[in-house]
């Protein structure tokens, strides 16, 4: 049996360590987005990588939602007393991440950096980036276009969303195991996670031939929708959606996914029908580790019933 999960964000990173503990060792992939990576103080930063990573290491940072739990700071306070850049916080062990892969993408692809630190926590899932060629995400605002951690990070998100891009996306090539998870006989169902679908799940989508290789599956697709009663359960997501005239209704997140999914998971405040779409309600809020595996095993549920 194999469950391809499809991730970005923190959203996304708890529903994935839910299906890891859900699932049986090694029947998980996880392909996540890499539209958020930015080379920052000369480190390559991959932050949805690193979330997944963390969550299914368990060593994530669950109030603050990405970064790693009992965090020091040493490094950002000597870094701002020397004039460096103070606005993207780097904890102490967090940048061991950093500067590992950084050191390592010298000699070997991100696939096979991000197997080696998956391999080096103990991790027993399939963590692959959605491509091992760069893809960055890039906000046209009212101030212009901005990189993505730019927007998120630096600006918090304030300047009014226009559009996105997702810049070097027409020569990215999907990663092996990003292909290999869609096209293993084995494979089940695909889940994708409560993540944001314009800024965590769009960027995956704009990798050649995954939307295609989506609409040709064999297998049922679900998505859990990242909205509770049309607010984001973290991040920036209800605003932009608001901002680019979607709305956040589980019908406008259904059109996100047009031909992708088979089923959507909404919460309870949000149920009712969808024209065109089979959903499920149920309480969607992972509050902590028994909701994640709970929340895990009613998205297998809902795709094994799609199946039948
Ligand atoms: N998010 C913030 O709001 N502030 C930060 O200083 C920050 C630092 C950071 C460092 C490493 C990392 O992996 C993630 C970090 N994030 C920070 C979160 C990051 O911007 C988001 O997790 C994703 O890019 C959004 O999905």
């Amino acid at each position: 049996m194999s469950i391809l999960a499809i991730a970005g964000g923190v959203g996304g990173a708890k529903l994935a360590a839910g299906l890891a503990q859900a699932l049986p060792e090694g029947a998980l992939t996880v392909a996540v987005n890499t539209g958020d990576d930015f080379e920052h103080m000369g480190l390559t930063i991959c932050p949805d990588l690193d979330s997944v990573t963390y969550a299914l290491a368990g060593l994530n940072n669950r109030e603050q939602g990405w970064g790693v739990t009992g965090e020091s700071w040493a490094f950002m306070e000597m870094t701002r007393k020397l004039g460096g850049e103070g606005w993207f916080n780097l904890g102490d062990r967090d940048l061991a991440t950093h500067v590992l892969r950084t050191q390592r993408l010298r000699q070997v692809s991100l696939s096979q950096v991000t197997a080696e630190l998956t391999g080096a926590l103990g991790i027993r899932q399939k963590v692959v980036p959605m491509s091992d060629d760069p893809v960055r995400t890039i906000i046209a605002t009212d101030e212009g276009d901005l990189a993505f951690q730019d927007y998120f990070v630096r600006r918090q998100c304030k300047p009014v969303f226009h559009a996105m891009r997702f810049d070097g996306a027409e020569k990215a090539r999907i990663s092996e195991g990003f292909a290999q998870a869609l096209a293993d006989p084995a494979l089940e169902a695909i889940i994708f996670c409560p993540s944001n679908p314009m800024l965590s799940i769009e960027p995956v989508l704009s990798v050649p031939g995954v939307r295609d290789a989506l609409a040709a599956r064999r297998v049922p697709a679900v998505a859990l929708s990242p909205f509770i009663a049309g607010q984001a359960v973290k991040g920036p997501a209800a605003k932009i959606m608001g901002e680019l005239g979607l709305g956040t209704t589980p019908a406008a997140l259904a059109a996100c996914y047009t031909g992708l999914i088979d089923g959507l998971m909404v919460d309870k405040a949000d149920d009712g029908p969808i024209e065109g779409i089979i959903t499920r309600a149920s309480d969607t809020l992972m509050r902590d580790d028994a909701d994640q595996i709970r929340v895990a095993r009613e998205m297998l549920a809902f795709a094994q019933d799609l199946a039948r």
